[in-house]
């Protein structure tokens, strides 16, 4: 009850899945979760290699050796009722392990549609995105506005105007072959699936860039898509009641996502649960 990340958010977490027993990108969501750790004073009482070899053991109690989703919470620990950190003397580790219900196949095939929320990115020199914390209630703000307006997600800009992210999930444009992604110095997360997403546009040849997107640059692009551990690649094909594109999945977001499929069950690119 006392513990400061239930009290005060005061924590950090990852979401992962695993694909046919492959945990897709385990290292990486690993070395992001230390990095949080890290800029958030956060001791974790585990090695990297004993978390990684925590996560698979979760993975192998509960019997789940297929497709899994896997949430890493440290949480700051058991303190009193004052803010304080320097009262939470150990920080705690959760590992959740779930089965991952096969979701998102209407959406991956029609798209989603989303719109630009009035609820502005936290600023970097605030409870910055870039960090993966349990410091959530933006990004739900935002969601709750993409509810009210019945569509499926939300997009958040930063305080300067140009494209941040979704809310748990990072952006890109397609427009003239030319594939862009904001920066992370706009606040959002150096998403795993986002430097995915990148590698494999570049491998099919495409020119990637990393730049100021504006909501008029996402009003006018071709493609829009979503990349994210849960959301996986996600075409989105409305924003704000503007069509994109033709108002279908592009043809450069469904190779990505074609490819991305192949991709996540590849034992190059994950930790076998076996
Ligand atoms: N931006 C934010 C703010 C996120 O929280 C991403 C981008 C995409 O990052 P990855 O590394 O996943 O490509 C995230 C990821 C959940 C859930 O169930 C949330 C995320 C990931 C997995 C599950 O809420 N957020």
């Amino acid at each position: 009850m006392y513990d400061h990340g239930f009290l005060y958010g005061d924590g950090i977490f990852e979401g992962i899945r695993a694909y046919s027993g492959n945990v897709f990108k385990l290292r990486e969501h690993i070395d992001r979760l230390y990095s949080s750790a890290k800029a958030t004073m956060l001791d974790i009482p585990l090695t990297k290699k004993e978390m990684i070899n925590a996560v698979v053991e979760a993975l192998r109690k509960n019997e789940l050796y297929e497709d899994s989703y896997i949430r890493l919470v440290v949480s700051r620990g058991e303190g009193d009722l004052g803010l304080d950190p320097r009262k939470c003397t150990k920080s705690k580790v959760i590992i959740i392990t779930d089965e991952i219900k096969l979701h998102g196949r209407e959406a991956k095939e029609k798209g989603l549609t989303a719109i630009i929320s009035w609820v502005k990115r936290d600023p970097v020199d605030a409870t910055s995105h870039e960090i993966k914390s349990l410091n959530y209630l933006n990004s739900i703000l935002a969601k709750l506005e993409a509810n009210n307006a019945q569509v499926d997600e939300a997009i958040c800009l930063n305080k300067e105007g140009f494209v941040c992210e979704g809310v748990a999930e990072n952006i890109f444009t397609v427009t003239n072959d030319l594939v862009v992604t904001p920066p992370t110095s706009t606040g959002a997360l150096r998403g795993i699936t986002r430097q995915v997403a990148i590698d494999i546009a570049k491998a099919l040849g495409y020119v990637v860039a990393k730049k100021g997107v504006t909501p008029a640059d996402l009003f006018l692009a071709d493609e829009v898509f979503f990349t994210g551990t849960a959301a996986e690649i996600v075409p989105v094909v409305e924003i704000n009641k503007r069509k994109i594109g033709d108002g279908r999945p592009g043809p450069v977001t469904r190779k990505l996502m074609e490819k991305y499929r192949q991709l996540v069950k590849d034992p190059a690119h994950g930790t076998s649960v076996r």
